[in-house]
C-alpha cells in the first residue's frame, strides 16, 4: 500500500487534514483504532472560535454547524453571589459557535466517506518507521491482516495516549508539563440551557460551568477530586451541587452520559522529527476551562495542510519546498504557548485549590473584580477566549 501522507487518528486533527489535502489533490491513509459508532458519539469539547468556524466553511465542511450551531456573543462569570456578562462582540468584533466536537466528526467523517477516500477504522498494532528518512512507513493490522504503508510523510495525529510522539527517541523531545489537583465531572443532560450563554463560576465549593449543544441538552461541569468516584455522584446530588455553584434557576433532567476529565497543561517540543509531524493533542493538551483543545487541532492542521500544498506544488527537488514544512513546529509553538497561558490562566482564576490561602482567594477575587470593571482586562480574556489570530 503507498499513499503521499499516512495520517494516524480521525479525530477533528487527523479528519480535518485528511479533507484539507484531498481539496488539493493530495492523497492520504486514514488510520483510526476505534470503530466509527465510538468515534462519532464520543462526547467532548464544543466552542469553536471565529477562525475555526471559518476555516471548517472554506473546507466546505461547515453548512450543518452554520444551520445548527450556536453562535454566542459572550460569557458570564460568577463570583461571589454575582453574574458578569463579558461581550465578545463589543470588545473583539468576533463570537465564538457551540458546536458539539463530535458533530465536527461527523461532518468531516461523511465529508471523508463521500469522497471514497481510504479510512480504516478498528486497526491495531499501529507502529510507525524510518521516518528520520526519505521513505517512512506505518504498519498495521486490520481485520486481522497485517499492511505495511508507505509515504512521504506521517501526520501523527492520535492524541495524547497515541504512539506517534512515543515511537521519537526520548532524548529528542522534550515535555513540559503540569497536572492539576482536581478534575471535571462532565455531564450531558437532557434540559434546555438554564442561561442563553455560557456561565462560568468561580464558587466556595468549587469551579462550576453551564454549557450546551443544543436548545434542548446541556453540558454541566463541576470541579471535582481527580480519583472521583462517579458512583458517589447520583444525579440528583449533581444537579443540587450546579445549583449551589452556578447560583441559578436549574431543572433536573434525564442524565445521558457522566464523565470525569482529568485537568492537565502539556507540550511536547518540537513538533516535528524528519517526516513526522505531530498535531493536536499528539503534541499538546491544554486544561479545559480555556476551551481551547479542538481549536488547537484545528490551528495546528491548517498550518500543516498549507506546508504539504507548498511541498507538493514546488515538488520535492524544489529548495524552497521544505521551507513550511521546516518551520511547521515553530509556526505552531508560538501559538500554542500562548493559549497555553490562557487555558492555566482560566483554570488558576476560577478553581478551587486547596493550598490556597486567604491571601490567594482574596488575589482571585481581585482578579476577577479587575476583569468586570476593566475595558483591557474585559478585553484580554474575549480575545483569547474567541482566538488569537492564526499564524501566518
Ligand atoms: P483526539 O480527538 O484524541 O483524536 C485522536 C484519535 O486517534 C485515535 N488513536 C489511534 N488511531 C490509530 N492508531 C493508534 N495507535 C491510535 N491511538 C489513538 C483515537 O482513537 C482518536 O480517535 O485528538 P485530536 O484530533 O488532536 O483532537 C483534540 C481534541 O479531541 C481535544 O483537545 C479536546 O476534545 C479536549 N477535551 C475536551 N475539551 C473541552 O473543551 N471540553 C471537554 O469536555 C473535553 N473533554 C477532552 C475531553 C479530551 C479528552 N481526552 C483526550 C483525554 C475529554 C477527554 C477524555
Ligand atoms: C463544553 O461545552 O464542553 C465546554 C465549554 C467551555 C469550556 C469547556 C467545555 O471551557
Amino acid at each position: 500500500m503507498r499513499t503521499q501522507v499516512a495520517i494516524i487518528g480521525a479525530g477533528p486533527a487527523g479528519l480535518l487534514l485528511a479533507h484539507l489535502l484531498q481539496q488539493h489533490g493530495i492523497d492520504s491513509v486514514v488510520l483510526e483504532a476505534k470503530s466509527r459508532h465510538y468515534i462519532e458519539n464520543r462526547v467532548r469539547a464544543g466552542v469553536l472560535e471565529h477562525q475555526s468556524v471559518d476555516i471548517l466553511n472554506q473546507a466546505g465542511v461547515g453548512a450543518r454547524m452554520m444551520a445548527e450551531g450556536l453562535p454566542h456573543r459572550g460569557i458570564s462569570l460568577h463570583f461571589a453571589g454575582r453574574s458578569h456578562r463579558i461581550d465578545f462582540e463589543e470588545l473583539t468584533g468576533h463570537t465564538v459557535m457551540i458546536y458539539g466536537q463530535q458533530e465536527v466528526v461527523r461532518d468531516l467523517l461523511a465529508a471523508r466517506l463521500a469522497a471514497h477516500q481510504p479510512l480504516y477504522f478498528e486497526v491495531d498494532d499501529v507502529s510507525i518507521h524510518d521516518f528520520d528518512t526519505g521513505s517512512p512507513r506505518v504498519r498495521f493490522r486490520v481485520a486481522g491482516e497485517q499492511h505495511t504503508l508507505e509515504c512521504d510523510f506521517i501526520a501523527g495525529c492520535d492524541g495524547f495516549h497515541g504512539i506517534c510522539r512515543a515511537s521519537v527517541p526520548p532524548e529528542q523531545l522534550t515535555l513540559y508539563g503540569r497536572t492539576y489537583p482536581f478534575a471535571w465531572l462532565g455531564i450531558l443532560a437532557e434540559i434546555s440551557p438554564a442561561s442563553q450563554e455560557l456561565i462560568y463560576a468561580n464558587h466556595e465549593r468549587g469551579f462550576a460551568l453551564l454549557s450546551m449543544r443544543s436548545p434542548a441538552i446541556s453540558r454541566l461541569y463541576l470541579q471535582c477530586a481527580p480519583e472521583e468516584d462517579l458512583e458517589q455522584w447520583h444525579d440528583e446530588r449533581i444537579w443540587s451541587e450546579l445549583r449551589a455553584r452556578l447560583n441559578v434557576q436549574l431543572a433536573s433532567g434525564p442524565v445521558l452520559q457522566k464523565a470525569v476529565t482529568p485537568m492537565r497543561s502539556f507540550v511536547a517540543e518540537p513538533m516535528r522529527f524528519g517526516r513526522l509531524f505531530l498535531a493536536g493533542d499528539a503534541a499538546h493538551i491544554v486544561p479545559p476551562t480555556g476551551a481551547k483543545g479542538m481549536n488547537l487541532a484545528i490551528a495546528d492542521v491548517q498550518v500543516l495542510a498549507h506546508a504539504l500544498q507548498a511541498f507538493y506544488r514546488g515538488g520535492a527537488r524544489f529548495s524552497g519546498a521544505m521551507e513550511a514544512l521546516n518551520a511547521y513546529s515553530q509556526t505552531c509553538l508560538s501559538r500554542v504557548w500562548k493559549v497555553q497561558r490562557f487555558s492555566w490562566w482560566m483554570t488558576s482564576l476560577l478553581h478551587r485549590f486547596e493550598e490556597d490561602t486567604p491571601f490567594d482567594r482574596r488575589r482571585q477575587f481581585a482578579e476577577l473584580e479587575y476583569i468586570v470593571t476593566s475595558r483591557a482586562a474585559a478585553q484580554t480574556l474575549a480575545e483569547n477566549y474567541v482566538g488569537l489570530p492564526l499564524a501566518p
